[in-house]
């Protein structure tokens, strides 16, 4: 009975640190140190090399080591009945509503003009404008979160996800029709939808031209949600004025991309709510003993509906 952590674009050893105290009997194993092939039994992948699946022939299960799952879904490999879970625990969805949270205050109380006044030495009060509708798109573990953390600082929230359900006291949208309704009242519009066929290109000019004029776009959903081009044409049109781009459909974004140096664009290196090693190793460990009792992993996928 082993484990095999294969994330190549990370550092391994304090998760499988981690993952050994709370289950010392089992042998953690780090790719590319397979060992005996035969031995290992659940595998927790990011990114990892194509093939590797198939060389596991006794795997029972795969936990993806982020909230992400496109690097499972896109492997052909992986038998559609594999058990595959994902680590989306509280505290990635807490660490995401702060970081959100954190963005629309920062730009909606205008931190920036206060900090140019104070370097110009002005005394310039200015009250903020009226509060804004925050729209979220997907209403999943991280959307509910950040939902919940702007309803509780008194903002509208409005919501979107493909069953149209939502946390208690927001209103949420499904279809068509719902998604303009959401885009076209949203001041601050978020994206935290999963990457499948549906949402792909999603962020779109399409979308963009429904936008309120003055209106705020923030992707931490995936970048091939959004059409770059679109983007840059909307911006002109201020619908967005602006966008808070977190993820990006090249990372790390190349050095000569235009978002860089557009003074509508907020870049950051799609780190709005990283995966913390203590938290995945208490739930990947759960995940294994699920596995090991005959059940399913934690954050079930469903591969077939692609999230
Ligand atoms: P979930 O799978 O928990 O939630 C997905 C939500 O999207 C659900 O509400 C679902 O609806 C909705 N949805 C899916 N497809 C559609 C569709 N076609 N139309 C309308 N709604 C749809 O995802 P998470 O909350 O865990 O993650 C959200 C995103 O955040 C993902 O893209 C993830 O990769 C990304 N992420 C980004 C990070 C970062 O640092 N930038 C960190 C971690 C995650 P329903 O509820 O009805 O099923
Ligand atoms: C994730 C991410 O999916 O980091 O965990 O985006």
């Amino acid at each position: 009975m082993a484990i095999l952590i294969c994330a190549p674009d990370r550092s391994n050893e304090r998760l499988a640190q981690d993952l050994s105290t709370h289950l010392p009997k089992v042998d953690i194993r780090i790719w590319p140190d397979l060992g005996d092939a035969n031995e290992i039994d659940f595998a927790v992948l990011w990114k990892h090399p194509q093939g590797l699946v198939k060389s596991l022939p006794k795997l029972k299960a795969i936990s993806s080591l982020g909230a992400g799952i496109e690097h499972l879904i896109n492997d052909p490999d992986i038998p559609k009945d594999m058990p595959v879970g994902r680590l989306a625990g509280p505290k990635l969805a807490h660490d995401m509503a702060t970081w959100l949270v954190g963005r629309v205050l920062a730009d909606w109380l205008d931190f920036k003009y206060f900090d140019q006044s104070q370097q110009q030495h002005q005394w310039a009060p200015k009250p903020p404008h009226e509060r804004p509708v925050i729209g979220i798109l997907g209403m999943g573990h991280m959307g509910r979160a950040a939902a919940e953390a702007f309803l509780g600082l008194g903002f509208d929230v409005i919501g979107w996800s493909m069953r149209g359900q939502g946390p208690d006291g927001i209103v949420t949208h499904q279809g068509e029709s719902g998604l303009d309704q959401v885009v076209s009242t949203s001041d601050y519009l978020i994206c935290l939808l999963p990457l499948t066929p549906h949402t792909r290109g999603i962020l779109n000019a399409r979308l963009f031209s429904n936008m309120p004029r003055g209106s705020v776009l923030i992707n931490v959903g995936r970048g091939a949600h959004l059409i770059e081009e679109d983007l840059l044409e909307a911006l002109v049109q201020q619908r967005p004025a602006q966008a808070i781009l977190d993820v990006f459909t090249t990372e790390p974004l190349p050095q000569d991309h235009p978002f860089w140096s557009h003074p509508q664009i907020t870049v950051s290196p799609h780190s709005a709510a990283l995966t913390d090693p203590a938290e995945a190793a208490l739930l990947l460990s759960e995940s294994y003993q699920r596995v090991m009792a005959g059940q399913t992993p934690i954050g079930l996928v469903d591969l077939e509906r692609g999230y």
